[in-house]
C-alpha cells in the first residue's frame, strides 16, 4: 500500500521512509495544513489530520513533532517551528549558556484519519541532553544540539536515529495498528 504523508518537512520524510520501508510506499504530499494553537502536540495532530483527509479526500498521515527543554519549562514546545526558523540552535544554545541541567525530549505525534473519520493518535517520546556546542552534520532541525546518552543525534545515520528516536516510536506504533486493521 502507500501512505500519504502531509510534511513540509523533509527530515521527517527520510525517517518515515526508512521506518517503514518493508512495509508502505511513502507518498509525500508537501503541503501545509492549519495548526492550532495549542500546547499539546496530539490535538493538533488530530486537527491537522482530520483536516487533511477531508480537504484531500484520501487517508493520511501528518505528525507534530517539538522539543521540550526542562530549563526553559517546556520551550519551545508546540512553537518548535517557529523557533527553529527564527531563533536557530544558536538561540536555544545562547538561552541554555551556564544553564546545568540539560534534559530534553524531543516528542512525536502521528496523526491518521481517513476521509469522514474520525482521527487517531500516536506519541513518541525520547529522553536526552541538550550539548552545549552544535555537533554532526547529520539529522535536520535540533537534531545539532541534542543527544541520546552521551551520542551526538547529529553524528548519528538515519538508521541509528531510527532505532531510538521519538519519531520511531509513534511510527512504528501507527504502522503496527494500521497493518492489525487492514488484515
Ligand atoms: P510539517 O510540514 O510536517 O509541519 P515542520 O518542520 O513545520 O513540518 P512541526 O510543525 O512538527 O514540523 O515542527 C517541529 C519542529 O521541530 C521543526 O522545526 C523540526 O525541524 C523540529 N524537529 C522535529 N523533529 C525533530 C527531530 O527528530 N530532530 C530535530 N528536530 C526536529
Ligand atoms: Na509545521
Amino acid at each position: 500500500p502507500t501512505l500519504y504523508f502531509v510534511t513540509t518537512n523533509a527530515g521527517k520524510l527520510r525517517e518515515a521512509k526508512d521506518l517503514f520501508k518493508d512495509y508502505f510506499e511513502v507518498e509525500q504530499v508537501n503541503t501545509t495544513y492549519p495548526e492550532l494553537q495549542e500546547d499539546d502536540l496530539s490535538k493538533i495532530a488530530a486537527y491537522g489530520a482530520r483536516y487533511c483527509a477531508d480537504s484531500l479526500n484520501r487517508e493520511v498521515i501528518v505528525e507534530d513533532s517539538g522539543l521540550f527543554v526542562d530549563a526553559l519549562k517546556g520551550f519551545p514546545g508546540p512553537y518548535s517551528s517557529f523557533v527553529q526558523k527564527t531563533l536557530g540552535n544558536k538561540g536555544i544554545l545562547k538561552l541554555m549558556e551556564g544553564v546545568e541541567g540539560r534534559r530534553a525530549e524531543f516528542r512525536s505525534v502521528v496523526g491518521y484519519c481517513a476521509p469522514g473519520e474520525e482521527p487517531t493518535t500516536f506519541t513518541g517520546i525520547w529522553w536526552g541532553d541538550i550539548l552545549h556546542q552544535e555537533t554532526g552534520t547529520g539529522g535536520f532541525g535540533y537534531d545539532p544540539i541534542f543527544s541520546y546518552r552521551k551520542f551526538p543525534v547529529g553524528e548519528m545515520t538515519v538508521e541509528q536515529k531510527n532505532e531510538v528516536s521519538h519519531r520511531r516510536r509513534s511510527m512504528i506504533q501507527f504502522r503496527d495498528w494500521y497493518l492489525s486493521r487492514i488484515k
